[in-house]
């Protein structure tokens, strides 16, 4: 039983949600490994929202809300930490969640996909690999990606991409591409249209928040908005933010 009064109580929680996730078929057992170097990164940025990723998940609501064919990918980390949020996020903007494994096992999709099931997700997508098309363009263990989803998305959310997947979906698919990823020099943060430097328990309330406070603005304003957003600009912000904590 977690101790609400120990300092670090907020990180053994979600260290509890991987351990429980990874017993449950979940995560997969890299997903351990992914959950560490998050840590890392976000001690690095004194574990809360930067303005900046404040600013960052209010460009990726406006992409969310001039989207015409958005999808939610989800993998075992993203479900392990944060599957009622996820399930909120596609019952607002009534858009399918994509379950894409990188390490994909029929028994972990299946156990992922009860959890959504459970939530009351019936958009449901990447749980039979008949509806699955191969992208010639993606290959590796996470190429196949559902016809009615990512094939046929213009806006893809990626919480926790691996950087191979991130850059062809991105830059050789030509899709816009929303990361959430810690650390601000991995691949997938440097090669996303929209990358949020920011965990990922904090960044889908903080994103239904700001989806819900933009969703009247029209769409001009909207893109006005996104074309004031420079992802280097952002990146370089994150940098700097984890430079000035080290100082
Ligand atoms: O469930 P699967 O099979 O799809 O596998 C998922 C993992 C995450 C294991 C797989 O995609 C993988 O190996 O990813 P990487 O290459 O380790 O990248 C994960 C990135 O997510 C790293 O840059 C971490 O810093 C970052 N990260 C980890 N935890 C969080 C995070 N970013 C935001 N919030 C977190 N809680």
């Amino acid at each position: 039983m977690l101790n609400k009064d120990h300092p670090r109580y907020k990180s053994l929680l979600y260290r509890e949600k991987i351990v429980k996730a990874h017993d449950a078929g979940i995560l997969a057992d890299s997903g351990m490994i992914a959950h560490g170097r998050g840590e890392t990164f976000d001690y690095l940025i004194g574990e809360k929202t930067t303005p900046n990723a404040k600013n960052t998940i209010d460009i990726a609501a406006c992409y969310f809300l001039v989207a015409e064919n958005p999808v939610i990918s989800v993998n075992g980390n993203t479900t392990a930490l944060v599957a009622d949020e996820i399930a909120e996020l596609s019952k607002l903007l009534n858009i399918p969640i994509e379950i894409n494994l990188y390490y994909r096992t029929d028994e972990r999709v299946l156990n992922i996909s009860r959890v959504y099931e459970d939530l009351g997700i019936t958009n449901l997508l990447g749980t039979n690999d008949d509806e699955f098309i191969d992208t010639p363009d993606l290959n590796g263990p996470r190429s196949p990606v559902s016809i009615d989803g990512i094939n046929k998305a213009d806006l893809i959310f990626i919480p926790l991409e691996d950087g191979d997947r991130a850059e062809k979906l991105t830059i050789n698919n030509n899709k816009n591409t929303i990361c959430v990823d810690l650390n601000p020099l991995s691949r997938t943060a440097q090669t996303s249209t929209v990358s949020i430097v920011d965990n990922i328990v904090r960044v889908i309330p903080e994103l239904i928040d700001s989806i819900k406070k933009h969703q009247n603005m029209s769409k001009d304003e909207l893109n006005d908005k996104i074309k004031s957003f420079s992802n280097e600009e952002n990146l370089s912000n994150s940098i700097n933010d984890i430079i000035k904590r080290f100082k």
